[in-house]
């Protein structure tokens, strides 16, 4: 339930910062539906950006969303407003963390 995924911001919820909205390879490690992103593997006390953890509970995945520019993207919702966009690398890894994120 961890791996590098890549990761772009679509929509930013509560906080407003300039963050830029380019994908970045970020290690996710999914635990006790609480997903955090680190830059890599070694260091999973300090998430990257220092962004809070993000509460599975009340987000919504779609991997059907309306994403062109690249296959096997989906999306996650979260409660606050933000929306994320992930790459995964075929299209049984796009369903499965789908799943995953689903199941929290
Ligand atoms: C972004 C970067 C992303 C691109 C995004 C750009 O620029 O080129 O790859 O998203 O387009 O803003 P920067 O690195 O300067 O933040 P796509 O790969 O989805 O095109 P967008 O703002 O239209 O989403």
């Amino acid at each position: 339930r961890e791996g590098f995924l890549f990761r772009k911001i679509d929509i930013e919820g509560q906080k407003k910062s300039s963050n830029s909205r380019s994908w970045v390879n970020l290690y996710c490690v999914l635990n006790k539906g609480e997903l955090g992103f680190y830059k890599d593997a070694k260091n999973t006390s300090t998430p990257y950006n220092n962004e809070p953890l993000i509460n599975l509970n009340r987000c919504a995945c779609d991997i059907n969303n309306g994403y062109k520019k690249k296959k096997n993207v989906f999306t996650l919702k979260t409660k606050d407003g933000s929306e994320f966009l992930f790459h995964a690398k075929d299209e049984v890894s796009c369903m499965a963390l789908d799943g995953k994120l689903q199941g929290g």
